[in-house]
């Protein structure tokens, strides 16, 4: 078991931390905006708006809300210190809270931006998201908190960096937040030079630390002015030129940069964005979610249109870029490793292929073979977007290496029947325990993963037969622990399950190499830092080094941070 000389392994994480300045009140104060959204069934409707008001001092902020919030297992720290205190439990007989006013709080001012990590959505001229605005509605993230307070890493890049080498990485992977650097997002619209200058420069301290850098273009995060514009990710003529436009934009900024990644995970942004509703824009036709949305189209659009996007960043890449810098370009697409759930069941085994198909192959086939999975135009006609020739031209053969993200396992039982329109998962389920009991692995924080290295193997293999051995960067890989973020830190900090998963997996990707013959070039670990986790809020810590929220934004490696240069140095070959 071993891995290739020349393997390079590191972090993963969604944006990098911009700097800070813009969003000051008159006084010079910093002013924020930001939601507490608050889901127990006292409080009707859920939800405080949250205003921050200039600060009594240097670098804090106040704010105060119009309803108080009762007692949630998900707020932020602040607001429980604020709980912690006694004040504003102001119930009435009916069980609801009455409008009072929250006494002045101290939050620590200095965030950052896109989306994970930064914060600070009006900084340095970044525009809105739509991850900006979906965090604006009531219910929709766990904790009620937004991106707006994430990492503080502005001041912290240096920091972080050092951090990455002291970890012993040679590699990173980011992502850029479009409406810094195109703040409208549009082909026509003005470049924002102050968005690009930090990324230039985060690039240039990244090569001078020995880092080789991944960027993602867009990891979820669209310009909000072209949602509003067009329809954002549904308009199938414009989305695809405005991101063609700014791929080529960031190429020229930042030759320096070697990897590429168009997109990360279209299926999240198609389908929890656009049939779950549970990631922005929220569009479905659940209507208790959303008053707009067709769960039984427009996902399949969003999906079309993304890769037709891919393909025009790549064609520019190829034609006007590549031949002068030398780089490579991919997709990352997110899948599970699935096993039937009753292996003696022909039609469990033809569902646990199905699943695959639905969430990879969707964009994969495409990609290496010009056509959907026959799987899916099967089930789903004339909802699936047909190619035209141009976008076929565009699609196919667009990938130089597979960006893989993944991180857990299930078993698939099939269904029987005609499935319902909303039905994106190809007419089967997925469970945690197979037919005779067996356990797909252990509880984490997040519901949907539990550990299950040799699946990961699989879906190497599986990945690599279908595509004929492509050249494989795993671009995300980690895990969440259940509980985490209650335990006291010196526990936080031993993060032994965290520990033994990274071993596990990444010894399963060292046989997928060396014994299957998989071509894996690349391994980066979700994630270097905990960060704002999308939907679950601040609540679920997926990083290699904890981040005190309550002071100051602090790091503190855990376990397993130091964990992986000890384990890559004992896979990868010397000579
Ligand atoms: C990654 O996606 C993201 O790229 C990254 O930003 C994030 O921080 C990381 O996961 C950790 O969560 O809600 O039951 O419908 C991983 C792939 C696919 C995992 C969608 C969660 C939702 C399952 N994700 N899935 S469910």
């Amino acid at each position: 078991m071993s891995l290739p000389k020349d393997f390079l392994w590191g972090f993963a994480t969604a944006a990098l931390p911009l700097p800070f300045s813009s969003p000051l009140s008159p006084s010079g104060h910093l002013v924020l905006r930001m939601n507490i959204i608050l889901s127990p069934p006292c409080l009707d409707p859920p939800t405080a708006s949250c205003k921050l008001l200039a600060p009594p001092i240097p670098n804090s902020c106040s704010w105060e809300l119009p309803t108080i919030p009762p007692r949630s297992a998900h707020l932020l720290p602040e607001t429980r210190r604020w709980l912690a205190k006694g004040e504003g439990e102001t119930n009435d007989p009916g069980g609801r809270p009455s409008p009072s006013r929250l006494p002045v709080l101290e939050t620590n001012a200095n965030s950052f931006c896109s989306y994970q990590v930064e914060g600070s959505p009006e900084k340095d001229g970044r525009g809105p998201t739509i991850w900006d605005e979906f965090c604006k509605i009531p219910g929709k993230i766990a904790d009620g908190s937004s991106g707006a307070v994430a990492c503080d890493s502005y001041n912290r890049t240096a920091e972080d960096i050092s951090l990455i080498k002291s970890l012993g990485a040679n590699c990173y992977r980011f992502s850029l937040a479009w409406s810094r650097i195109i703040p409208l997002g549009g082909r026509n619209d003005p470049i924002n030079q102050a968005g690009i200058d930090h990324y230039v420069k985060f690039v240039d301290d990244l090569l001078e630390a020995g880092i080789t850098p991944f960027i993602t273009l867009l990891h979820w995060d669209v310009p909000d002015a072209l949602d509003k514009r067009y329809g954002g990710l549904l308009n199938r003529e414009e989305f695809p030129l405005d991101f063609e436009n700014y791929a080529r934009v960031v190429y020229k900024a930042i030759p320096k940069c070697k990897n590429w990644i168009t997109f990360n995970e279209p299926w999240c942004s198609s389908i929890l964005g656009y049939s779950v509703g549970a990631f922005a824009p929220g569009r479905t036709s659940n209507r208790d979610k959303s008053p707009v949305g067709d769960s039984s189209r427009e996902p399949w659009i969003v999906g079309h249109n993304l890769l037709v996007a891919h393909g025009r960043a790549v064609k520019v890449y190829r034609e006007e870029f590549k031949p002068t810098q030398g780089g490579q370009i991919g997709i990352t697409l997110n899948g599970d490793a699935t096993y039937p759930w009753d292996p003696e069941d022909p039609a469990d085994v033809e569902a646990a292929n199905r699943k695959i198909e639905f969430a990879i192959s969707w964009f994969a086939d495409p990609v290496y073979f010009g056509k959907y999975p026959d799987s899916m135009r099967k089930q789903l006609g004339d909802r699936l977007p047909e190619f035209t020739e141009e976008e076929r031209a565009l699609v196919q053969g667009s990938n130089d290496f597979y960006g893989m993200n993944h991180y857990t396992a299930n078993y698939v039982r099939h269904k029987t029947g005609t499935p319902p329109p909303e039905d994106y998962l190809g007419n089967l389920e997925t469970l945690f325990w197979s037919k005779s009991g067996e356990c797909i692995g252990p509880e984490t924080e997040s519901p949907w993963l539990r550990p299950n290295p040799q699946g990961f193997r699989n879906l190497i293999n599986w990945l690599s037969k279908r595509y004929n051995y492509p050249p494989i960067y795993v671009t995300e890989n980690g895990t969440s622990i259940l509980k985490e973020n209650d335990k006291p830190v010196e526990e936080i900090l031993e993060d032994t399950l965290r520990v033994e998963y990274f071993d596990t997996y990444v010894k399963a990707l060292a046989k997928a190499v060396s014994e299957d013959g998989c071509n894996v070039k690349g391994y980066m670990a979700w994630s270097l830092l905990d960060n704002f986790e999308w939907a679950e809020g601040y609540v679920t810590r997926f990083g290699v080094t904890y981040v005190d929220y309550e002071k100051d934004q602090k790091r503190f490696p855990k376990k397993s941070a130091q964990s992986l240069k000890p384990l890559f140095d004992s896979l990868i070959k010397k000579d």
